[in-house]
């Protein structure tokens, strides 16, 4: 049996999730919550060199970051969703793709998050304003991106990538109105059965968002 590692509200967690549920391949979550006992947290610590979670084990084998997770499931246990394009040109595009949604969407949300979690009540402001520029930055690159190309047929590396880190960048700074195709991409994702049993896991821990969560999706 596979054993997942992450938190059920942890945006790097729901991008291996997703595959899992879209595939139906059965897996055993092991939450390290704190409310769960420390013994999965120490194990995540060991496994991975800064201590990140999600980590997969798969028998002897133990694979780490999100990305390497999907691409190994897509291997090692493919199922009916197209993790990885079978096209190798189509590929590339979902690897690039997946590379804008972590380093330019998640990791300047993450900026946010980071700022009110190291400022308590009084959060870098610099910080947080320069992490929403790189927001809107990269939300108006995916906008023009994504009315002059097509992405890959959901599920695939690109719908782990984008649902999680646009799920939560909407909340820190929302797509603005006049990028119609990514808020419709969000629209599509969240409705994608694999995403929604994401959305509604973590549910009882939005109180865990430093920045507050917003009362919607
Ligand atoms: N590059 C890693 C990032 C994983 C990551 O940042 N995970 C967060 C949760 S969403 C985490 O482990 N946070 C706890 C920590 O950094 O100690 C990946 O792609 O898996």
């Amino acid at each position: 049996m596979l054993q997942l590692y992450g938190h059920p509200f942890s945006s790097y967690t729901w991008k291996a999730l997703i595959p899992f549920y879209a595939n139906g391949t059965p897996f055993e979550f092991r939450s390290v919550d704190p409310g769960e006992g420390a013994e999965n947290g120490a194990f995540v610590q060991a496994a991975h060199p800064a201590g990140k979670f999600p980590v997969l084990v798969d028998g002897d084998a133990t694979v780490i970051e999100a990305t390497a997770i999907v691409e190994y499931l897509a291997v090692h246990h493919p199922g009916p969703a197209p993790l990885i394009p079978h096209d190798p040109a189509e590929a590339v595009v979902a690897r690039m793709l997946d590379r804008v949604f972590d380093h330019y969407v998640m990791h300047n949300m993450n900026r946010v998050v980071a700022a009110h979690i190291v400022g308590g009540g009084n959060p870098d402001q610099g910080e947080i304003a320069s992490a929403k520029e790189a927001l809107r930055r990269v939300y108006r690159w995916l906008e023009d991106w994504l009315s002059e190309n097509r992405l890959p047929p959901h599920v695939s590396l690109v719908s782990c990538a984008a649902a999680p880190s646009l799920f939560y960048s909407d909340w820190v700074e929302r797509i603005p109105d006049d990028h119609p195709h990514l808020r419709a991409l969000r629209a599509e994702l969240l409705a994608l059965p694999a995403v929604s049993r994401c959305v509604e896991d973590a549910r009882p821990f939005r109180h865990y968002f430093p920045p507050g969560a917003p009362d919607r999706d």
